[in-house]
């Protein structure tokens, strides 16, 4: 008989989301790899195109849009928040519907994101085990991977940690397939996602990348082009990556998949909403990208100051970025598709000078987008601020939360009016959307 697996990608539990090219890829790969024959449905709270989705259908010239909401309680960690809490996403009555009419199921895999998002997954879990008991259920993706006793104290029956998926393969007892992601199970697609290699050769002191993935590996070419294909072939428009170092070692990884693109005369506009190094960005490759097709250039900035960038891990200094943006400009980048993310409440914010950096990228031409830091358990910078929050509480890696905690949260709004202003002074019509 058939294996009968439902994909879940849980609804968001925030103060805000918006669908910044949101898709859970990592739980369509994975859903690739079952072996032919595998009965699959997906049932995705943040398809804003599906057809039982009630949520608006407006959205940017890029794909991306605001996804329904209600207000809910707020949790207790995050109680004092001046801030309304939400529930983002389809209905919780039209999954529970959904698994009435269509279960039962074997196997349900569980795709979790951020890890102060786990309440949307505590939401699903319990849905199965009142409907459909009989369900095994499975959790994998980041919350999973930088929480895994959090996650095994929602009940689920496997938590996968990180991408060796060999535990899922033995807990299903079957033998994986090599096929491209599950793209199909969408009813209508205009955005994809692509990731050219896993991993990151830099030690960022904020990120968890480096404990996760340390080693950069690129996937086969061939693979890439071939998922790239399958995308276009379903309709998907716009297509971001979800790459860690997209600009890494480029002429085994980017250069050739971008000559295949150019090559293939492929029309579809690339984003880059996980952050490119400016560091890679020569003339030659910012040429090759605008021709590849790039539109949006998201840029990881984070600070001008010297010192917080040594201390970090020397991501990115102001000179390279100034250098990136010349290149990106020669090379016919639209202005308007240029931002640079600086990053807030960082425990180190006081050799930061936010005001400064945004200034200073607002000098270069860039829009600026203010990533609030969220502290993650297991990297330098998080643990650092142990005793300023439960680390341990996912609820409190919340990045509008921890902001707030660290630097009050009138100083947060402060400086995202100023951010605000500049941008205005910059592009009257196109305001930031919040990440
Ligand atoms: C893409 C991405 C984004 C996207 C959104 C992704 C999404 N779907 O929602 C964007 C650009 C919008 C984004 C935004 C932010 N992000 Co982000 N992002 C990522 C990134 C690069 C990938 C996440 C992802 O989708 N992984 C899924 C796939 C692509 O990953 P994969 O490892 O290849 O998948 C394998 C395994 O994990 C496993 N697997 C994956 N899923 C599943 C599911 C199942 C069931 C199974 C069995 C296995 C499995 O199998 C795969 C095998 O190939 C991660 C870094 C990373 N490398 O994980 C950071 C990361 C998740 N982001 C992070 C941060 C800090 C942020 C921001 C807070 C930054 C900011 N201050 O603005 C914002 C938050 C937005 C918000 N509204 O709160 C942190 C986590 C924070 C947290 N507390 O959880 C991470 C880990 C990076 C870091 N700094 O360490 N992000
Ligand atoms: S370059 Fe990006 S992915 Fe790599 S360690 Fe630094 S923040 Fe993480």
């Amino acid at each position: 008989m058939a294996l009968r697996v439902l994909l879940i990608n849980p609804p968001i539990f925030d103060f805000s989301a918006y669908d910044f090219w949101l898709k859970p890829y990592g739980l369509l790969r994975v859903a690739g790899m079952l072996p032919g024959g595998s009965d699959v449905e997906l049932f995705d709270y943040l398809d804003r195109l599906h057809p039982a989705a009630s949520m608006s259908r407006r959205e940017d010239e890029s794909g991306r849009g605001n996804f329904d909401s209600r207000a809910v309680d707020t949790p207790v960690p995050l109680q004092g928040m001046p801030r309304r809490y939400r529930r983002f996403g389809m209905a919780r009555d039209v999954f529970r519907r959904f698994l009435r009419e269509r279960g039962p199921f074997d196997v349900a895999l569980v795709q979790t994101v951020m890890t102060y998002w786990y309440p949307g997954v505590r939401e699903v879990l319990e849905d199965l085990r009142e409907l459909a008991p009989d369900t095994r259920t499975v959790l994998g993706g980041v919350y999973a991977t930088l929480c895994p006793a959090h996650a095994r104290s929602l009940g689920a029956d496997l938590v996968v940690e990180g991408s060796r998926l060999r535990p899922l393969w033995d807990f299903l007892g079957i033998q994986p397939a090599d096929g491209l992601p599950l793209w199909d199970l969408y009813p209508r697609l205009e955005v994809g996602i692509l990731k050219l290699a896993i991993g990151c050769p830099f030690r960022c002191t904020y990120c968890s990348v480096p404990q996760v993935d340390p080693t950069f590996r690129g996937y086969p070419l061939e693979r890439s082009v071939a998922e790239l294909e399958q995308l276009v072939a379903r309709g998907a428009r716009n297509i971001a990556f979800y790459d860690d170092a997209l600009l890494y070692r480029p002429m085994g990884v980017l250069v050739p998949f971008l000559e295949a693109v150019i090559d293939r005369d492929m029309h579809v506009a690339f984003h880059t909403p996980n952050a490119l190094n400016a560091r890679f960005i020569t003339p030659d490759i910012a040429e090759l990208m605008v021709r590849a097709g790039f539109q949006t250039f998201f840029l990881g900035f984070e600070s001008k100051a010297y010192e917080w960038q040594r201390k970090t891990g020397g991501k990115v200094y102001g000179h390279e970025l100034e250098r990136a943006v010349a290149a990106l400009r020669a090379a016919g980048a639209s202005p308007r598709g240029l931002t640079a993310y600086l990053i807030i409440g960082h425990p180190e914010g006081n050799l930061q000078d936010v005001e400064a950096s945004m200034k200073f990228a607002h000098e270069l031409g860039l829009r600026v987008m203010l990533s609030e830091f969220s502290p993650l358990p297991g990297t330098p910078d998080g643990e650092a601020c142990r005793s300023l929050i439960d680390l341990d509480e996912p609820l409190c890696h919340n990045k509008t939360f921890f902001a707030a905690q660290r630097l009050g949260y009138d100083e947060v709004e402060r400086l995202k009016g100023l951010c605000r202003e500049l941008n205005r002074s910059r592009e009257p019509a196109a305001a930031a959307p919040v990440r």
